[in-house]
Order: C-alpha cells, then sequence, then structure tokens
C-alpha cells in the first residue's frame, strides 16, 4: 500500500479523499492556491503545498507545479478526484514517466473513452447498444444530410471532443442540417482543437442513467448497479439518486453487463463510469464514459456499502478488488441533493462570508462539504458547497428524510439552492418517479 499520497483537488471531494486515506492509514498532501489557505482540506491533510494563485488555470490545473508538489513531499500517487486533471490524460502520462502512480485509469484508456467516436467504436465492438448513426466522423454537409435522412429527423450532431452536453446541437430538420452541422464543427475546432463531429438519433424524453464500475489491475470488473441523474439544469447535475425508480431487474442486469464489457473492451482500471440514456420504452443507449470518481458517487456507496474511493485506492495499489460481483447487492434507496452558493431561482453564483452553519444529523443522513461557519465560499472555484445525501428503506422514506433534513440545513449569510430542492422534494411527478432530462423545463416549482 501506499505511504504517501498527494490529493490534486480541492473542496469537499479533497476531504473525501483524505478520508478515505486516513482510514487506510496512508499519509496525505493537499495542494492549495493563494485564495485557499483557510480551506478545509489544507488543515485536515497531514501536509500541504501553496501551488500558485487563485485561478485554477494558475494552480489547481498547473500540472508542474502540483508534480513539484508530490516530488519534494515523497508523495508516491496522486489522487486527481473530479474536475481538474482527473481527466487530463497527458498529467496521467507526466505522473507515469515521474514514478508517481495516478490514482485513475491508463492514458489510453482516458484518451479511447474521452474521443466520443473512438468510444462508440470501443462499446460498439463490446456488445453496447448505441443509439442509430454514424460510427465515423462526418466529414461533408451532403454526408450528413444523406445520414440524416437514413435515421430520421430529430438527430443531434455532437462534438467528438465534447462530452458532458458541450458542443451539441438538435437538428429537426434537413433544411437547417447543412448549417447546424457547419456550426457544430466550427465550435469543436475552436473550444477542442478537434473538428470531428458524429451524428446520432435525438432521443425526446429520455432519462440519464448511469452505472458506476470498479475494476482492478487483475482483470476484474464490477458494477455497483446505476444512479438516476435526470434532474438537471443546463447540464448540471442538481438531485441524483440511487436506484433508478423505473427500471426493471432485467435491465439493470444487461445495463450492468453492457458496463462491464464496455470497461473490459479498453482494459480499464480504477472507478469509471458508463452513461446511458434510458428511452421510454426501457432501451438503453451508451451516451459517454466518465473515466474518473464522480460528484454522485456517495449514492451508490449508500446502497451497496462499497467505499470507491477506497477502492479506488487500494486498486492502484495493485491490490485486487475485495468484493466479487455476486456479492454487491442494493440495499434501500438514497438520494443526494447538491447544494450551491447560488440564487435558487435564477441558478447565478452568489458567493460570500457564510455567516451562521448548522448541518443536519439523525439516521442516514450524511454530508460532504468543506465548508464551515464563517468560511468565504470563494468565486474563482464551482459553486458546490455540500453534498446533503439520505439513506432509507425505500424511496418514498428517502424523499421524506432529505425533506426533513433540508429543514434543518442552516447556512446564513448566502444564498444556496436548499429552496429549490425543498420544493421539488414536495413535486408530485417527482415523488411518483416522472422525471426525464426535461424535468426542469417541464414543471413550475
Ligand atoms: C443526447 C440526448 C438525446 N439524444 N443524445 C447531454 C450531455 C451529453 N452527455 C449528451 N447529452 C444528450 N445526448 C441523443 N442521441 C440528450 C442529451 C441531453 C441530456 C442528457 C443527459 C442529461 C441531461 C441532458 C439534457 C439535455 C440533453
Amino acid at each position: 500500500m501506499f505511504h504517501k499520497i498527494l490529493i490534486a483537488n480541492r473542496g469537499e471531494i479533497a476531504l473525501r479523499i483524505i478520508r478515505a486515506c486516513k482510514e487506510l492509514g496512508i499519509k496525505t498532501v493537499a495542494v492549495h492556491s493563494d485564495a485557499d489557505h483557510e480551506a478545509l482540506h489544507v488543515k485536515l491533510a497531514d501536509e500541504s503545498v501553496c501551488i500558485g494563485p487563485a485561478s485554477s488555470t494558475d494552480s489547481y490545473l498547473n500540472m508542474r507545479a502540483i508534480i513539484a508538489a508530490a516530488e519534494v513531499t515523497d508523495a508516491e500517487a496522486i489522487h486527481p478526484g473530479y474536475g481538474f486533471l482527473s481527466e487530463n490524460a497527458e498529467f496521467a502520462e507526466i505522473c507515469t514517466k515521474c514514478g508517481i502512480k495516478f490514482i485513475g485509469p491508463s492514458p489510453e484508456a482516458m484518451r479511447q473513452m474521452g474521443d466520443k467516436i473512438s468510444a462508440r467504436q470501443t462499446v460498439t465492438a463490446a456488445g453496447v447498444p448505441i443509439l442509430p448513426g454514424t460510427t465515423d466522423s462526418v466529414e461533408s454537409p451532403d454526408e450528413a444530410v444523406r445520414i440524416a435522412n437514413e435515421i430520421g429527423f430529430p438527430v443531434i450532431i455532437k462534438a467528438s471532443a465534447g462530452g458532458g452536453g458541450r458542443g451539441m446541437k438538435v437538428v429537426h430538420s434537413p433544411a437547417s442540417l447543412p448549417n447546424a452541422f457547419a456550426m457544430t464543427r466550427k465550435e469543436a475546432e475552436a473550444g477542442f482543437g478537434v473538428p470531428d463531429v458524429y451524428i446520432e438519433k435525438f432521443c425526446e424524453r429520455p432519462r440519464h442513467v448511469e452505472i458506476q464500475i470498479l475494476a482492478d489491475e487483475q482483470g476484474n470488473v464490477v458494477h455497483l448497479g446505476e444512479r438516476d441523474c435526470s434532474i438537471q439544469r443546463r447540464h448540471q447535475k442538481l438531485i441524483e439518486e440511487a436506484p433508478c425508480p423505473v427500471i426493471s431487474e432485467d435491465v439493470r442486469k444487461k445495463m450492468g453487463e453492457c458496463a462491464v464489457a464496455a470497461a473490459k473492451e479498453v482494459g480499464y482500471t480504477s472507478a469509471g463510469t458508463i452513461e446511458y440514456l434510458l428511452d421510454e420504452d426501457g432501451s438503453f443507449y451508451f451516451m459517454e464514459m466518465n473515466t474518473r470518481v464522480q460528484v454522485e458517487h456517495p449514492v451508490t456507496e449508500m446502497v451497496t456499502g462499497v467505499d470507491i474511493v477506497k477502492e479506488q485506492i487500494r486498486v492502484a495499489a495493485g491490490l485486487p478488488l475485495q468484493c466479487k460481483q455476486e456479492d454487491i447487492t442494493i440495499q434501500g434507496h438514497s438520494i443526494e441533493c447538491r447544494i450551491n452558493a447560488e440564487d435558487p431561482v435564477k441558478f447565478t453564483p452568489f458567493p460570500g462570508k457564510i455567516d451562521g452553519y448548522h448541518t443536519p444529523g439523525g439516521l442516514g443522513v450524511r454530508i460532504d462539504s468543506a465548508v464551515y461557519d464563517q468560511y468565504t465560499v470563494l468565486p474563482y472555484y464551482d459553486s458546490m458547497i455540500a453534498k446533503l445525501i439520505v439513506h432509507a428503506d425505500t424511496r418514498e422514506e428517502a424523499i421524506r428524510r432529505m425533506a426533513r433534513a433540508l429543514d434543518e440545513y442552516i447556512i446564513d449569510g448566502i444564498k444556496t439552492t436548499i429552496p429549490f430542492h425543498q420544493k421539488v422534494m414536495e413535486n408530485r411527478e417527482f415523488c411518483e418517479g416522472e422525471i426525464d432530462t426535461n424535468f426542469l423545463e417541464r414543471v413550475t416549482l
């Protein structure tokens, strides 16, 4: 096992990783920007290194500074968390060259899944269903029109280097296709440096359902069931739950088996997520793979009892997975609300000093957060300040528990999205599990 790990992140995920390290008996090194000297991850780690000014580009994304910090502190491994450098294959490669273990998949697996066209080809080879569309980059407007007529409108044009909702356009008619095609290519080139786009059938009211997988360096791959992340706003997830309230045992098993097959196809190691679109008729289609630990991993931990971050560290150290597929069962229901320092109606950032803070507690309540009373939420970084996670026997009880915990949560001095979540917990359609990716555009809370 590692003796010391550097955490190349901040906020709640840095704390989450420090907690896993402490329980595994591993020393921790925090890195931080000038602006983050009061941050909890700095206080809780055994050591800390300042890596630059407030701007992420100059600190949490500064590969040289992070590698140097690992070298001076003798850290054997780097955990990148999510965001920042977590899906940067070049960074993973540099770590390896410097003799530092990158806690995540190989750079090759990251690249193969990071490019959406190659990911589509890879999972197809593994027998995973994809939506009708192209398997290669579409090069001309004529070709785009021919393909779209074949699969039928509406279609969606997606940038191969995009993902998470960036670089895509829905097209409803042949007339608007050539222009949309040219624009998506241009935006892809400008935004990601690669103009390649592909076309697939557009699914009108899908659910976002994803499978958590864990893979070790011995070739063992398990899945930990699914999460429903359909409640999103502008491609930002706001509420996640496990299990998905509508899928059958049969679909769950197929989605899980496909996710494992996809991971095996790329020789995947570490924690990862296969995202699917789930159609109204119960059909599911591969969307993309996230090659990192995700914000919403706790709901899976609550229903499976598996510590995903600990397993990630153990497999990076070369140890085999502790659990076999047949040992993994889903117990009860878990929901996570992302609490952001934002105006709860406009969803615009609301940084500032927390002046009065009280957290909910009691059976089945978990908070993953890095804020405290009198802490100043900074304007430079992501606005998520806490994840409130509940677990209960049934979905109905989990919703009531969440509503109760939200009522107890006091965060004064700044605006947060707590009032938004309170309204969702009382929404009839949400309570009945009638959710899809258009939920927030459809309902009035
Ligand atoms: C889609 C889709 C419908 N049909 N692809 C959004 C993020 C990126 N991962 C892909 N996305 C979508 N791809 C087809 N063929 C709808 C979305 C989508 C979406 C997906 C999941 C959660 C929220 C979403 C919001 C808008 C669009």
